[in-house]
């Protein structure tokens, strides 16, 4: 059922999230967007809506039945929410040793993978971010920030666009109003676009300067080091002028991939099809013969580093996956019931 309300549209309404709506449920219930996640309360956003509500469910929900930011509600008269089938949804193991499932964002349509000229600047880290949105499948781009500070700042742009052909990269002063606005263009009206990268890079700076405000608190790096100081701690929506949405997020400090089969593939598209060609399909590249994979490091085709770091992204997903599914087999879903907030 279509319900066409340009306040939802200027929130990211749209027909893939009406479409799900029964005919009852377009009488009865209130869609609402998630706009902020902080502890135990989220806050909603919808036509003539904007609330906090509480964002306890029941200890058998699933981790994927709870809302995050960005989510689609439906609100019945009594209460309940129902979360509305997400577009797409970033998730990652949450640190600790219980292999639990955290959602980052839902809804999302590009993501802004945010790092800094600097030393804190890491391939490895840039790429499981760009596994990641190749997994969601949304569009991302690699914004490097703190030019102004950097030698040569190109240097580090090369390093950003060797991770995948046609990958887009913009250098930017994120303090830099005039030079970020370019950026606005990447965010049109009802769009989403989630800033994801380390403490201290900059993603409040960038959502700052979008919005020519300085609303959102930042701070200083580390001198030593140039890390941040994990400033921003909640999951956050914020409106540009035009109409587009920036979702800020705190800087991750650890960040592992679960799920991300496709993203693996994707990213690393000629490792796999070299791979397809070895001689035995169970090669594992360590020196049999008829092995596509060396051939292509002899010839130099193929970097050593690059074929570690998929191994150890592959390694990883691997292992988390089955983690993840043993706990699912452990646990119950949740059904819509559960999902109520007082
Ligand atoms: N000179 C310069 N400073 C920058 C730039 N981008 C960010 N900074 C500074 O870097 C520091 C950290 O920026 P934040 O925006 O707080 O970083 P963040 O990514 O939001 O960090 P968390 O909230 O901790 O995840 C602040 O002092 C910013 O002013 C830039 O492009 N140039
Ligand atoms: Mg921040
Ligand atoms: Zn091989």
């Amino acid at each position: 059922m279509y319900l066409p309300d340009p306040r939802l549209a200027a929130l990211g309404w749209n027909r893939f999230f009406s479409a799900q709506v029964t005919a009852a449920e377009a009488q009865a219930c209130r869609p609402v967007r998630v706009m902020a996640v902080h502890r135990g309360e989220i806050a909603v956003a919808g036509a003539g809506v904007e609330r906090q509500i509480s964002s306890h469910v029941a200890a058998s929900a699933g981790e994927e039945d709870r809302p995050t930011v960005g989510d689609w509600l439906l609100i019945d008269p009594d209460g309940r929410l129902r979360i509305l089938d997400r577009s797409s949804l970033f998730k990652r193991r949450a640190p600790g040793g219980d292999h639990r499932l955290q959602l980052v964002a839902a809804n999302v349509d590009t993501v802004f993978i945010v790092a800094s000229c600097n030393q804190d600047f890491n391939v490895p880290r840039l790429e499981r971010y760009l596994v990641l949105a190749r997994e969601v499948g949304v569009r991302p781009v690699v914004v490097l920030t703190k030019i102004d500070l950097a030698e040569a700042p190109e240097r580090f742009a090369q390093a950003a666009r060797a991770l995948q052909p046609g990958l887009q990269v913009e250098l930017v002063n994120a303090r830099d109003r005039a030079d970020v606005a370019r950026l606005a263009a990447l965010c049109g009206p009802g769009e989403t676009v989630a800033l994801l990268g380390s403490s201290g890079v900059g993603k409040s700076t960038l959502v700052n300067s979008l919005r020519g405000t300085d609303s959102i608190a930042t701070q200083a790096v580390r001198e030593h080091d140039g890390k941040g100081r994990h400033t921003t701690t909640s999951r956050e929506m914020h409106r540009l002028d035009h109409g587009g949405w920036l979702l800020d997020t705190p800087g991750m400090r650890e960040f592992q991939i679960v799920d991300a089969g496709s993203g693996l593939a994707e990213v690393f598209d000629d490792l796999v099809a070299l791979a397809l060609a070895c001689r035995f399909t169970n090669c594992s590249h360590g020196g049999e013969p008829g092995c596509a994979i060396a051939a292509a490091l002899d010839l130099g085709t193929i970097t050593p580093d690059r074929l570690a770091r998929w191994r150890k992204l592959s390694a990883e997903d691997d292992a988390n996956t089955g983690s993840l599914a043993r706990r699912k087999a452990r646990g119950g879903k949740a059904s819509r019931k559960d999902l109520t907030h007082g």
